[in-house]
């Protein structure tokens, strides 16, 4: 086994989240040039398709090349197939705008105990541990400007999607300043992966620029968590509907697949 991805594969077991340091070029400037009305403090989003907006389409995968190959990115599509196997599905995506003062968002896990769909009892054994859906649900974060402590952005409960017990009410509602809680260090160009079970939320934004944050968010390919859809530009099998493992839904990472995707991976002439 490579040492990276054995080192890789460790951390993300054990803290539920990962930071891996990438070039990212273009992105901001296609940004720019949207001219977007800042989003509300409360709900700093841009570019969504499907999740919280429930509405289908392809979000900023249609402002252009550099978006739409960040959603298949090698150093991201091998991480996603270490914790969703073969098969998996683009799920939403959406891109978060903060300046400096907005306030923190709400810590929140999409499974696991603390989740608004956890079927155990406070405190009782998470029931699902050798399903699927421990680890079912990931989201790829590009990060176009510095985020960290003393600036803000991501933060989480580090190994929180392994605890039976919900989070603490106290915790749960005092975030910003409790030493549980980390604010995740990644540099402008990385791209921080973590399990949708950890417990997470975004805290204050203290920089004096703008955050500017890119979330693709994959699924394994036979479950869902919303009834709208990520519309393709290219890399289809990514954006189709769910399907069991292998049987509806082929690996991604099958020649034939590879091979279909390279004309589309070429830009304009
Ligand atoms: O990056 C952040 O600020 C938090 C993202 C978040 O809350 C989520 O992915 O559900």
């Amino acid at each position: 086994m490579n040492a990276d991805f054995e080192e890789q594969q460790y951390l993300f077991d054990l803290n539920g989240y990962l930071v891996i340091a990438d070039e990212l070029a273009e992105l901001n400037a296609i940004i720019d040039a949207q001219e977007l009305p800042p989003p509300p403090e409360n709900f700093p989003r841009f570019g969504s398709a499907a999740g919280a907006i429930r509405k289908t389409g392809p979000g900023f995968l249609q402002w252009g090349e550099p978006f739409v190959r960040l959603m298949d990115h090698p150093v991201l599509m091998s991480t996603l197939r270490m914790r969703l196997g073969d098969c998996f599905r683009l799920e939403r995506l959406y891109g978060i705008y903060m300046q400096k003062g907005w306030p923190a968002g709400k810590l929140h896990a999409d499974y696991g105990a603390t989740a608004r769909n956890a079927a155990s009892a406070p405190g009782q054994f998470y029931p699902l541990r050798d399903n699927r859906m421990l680890s079912g649900f990931i989201t790829g974060t590009w990060n176009l400007t510095d985020t960290g402590p003393g600036i803000g952005g991501f933060c989480v409960v580090p190994g929180s999607h392994k605890s039976s017990f919900r989070i603490p009410k106290r915790i749960h509602e005092a975030h910003q300043d409790s030493p549980w809680v980390k604010i995740v260090e990644a540099p402008a160009g990385s791209l921080t992966l973590f399990t949708e079970a950890l417990t997470h939320g975004t805290a204050r934004w203290e920089g004096d620029y703008e955050r500017r944050t890119l979330l693709y968010k994959y699924c394994v390919s036979n479950m869902s968590w919303g009834m709208t859809r990520v519309t393709p530009p290219r890399q289809r099998q990514l954006l189709e509907g769910p399907g069991d493992p292998m049987t509806h839904f082929p690996s991604l990472f099958s020649e034939e697949l590879a091979e279909a995707r390279i004309p589309e991976q070429r830009g304009p002439a």
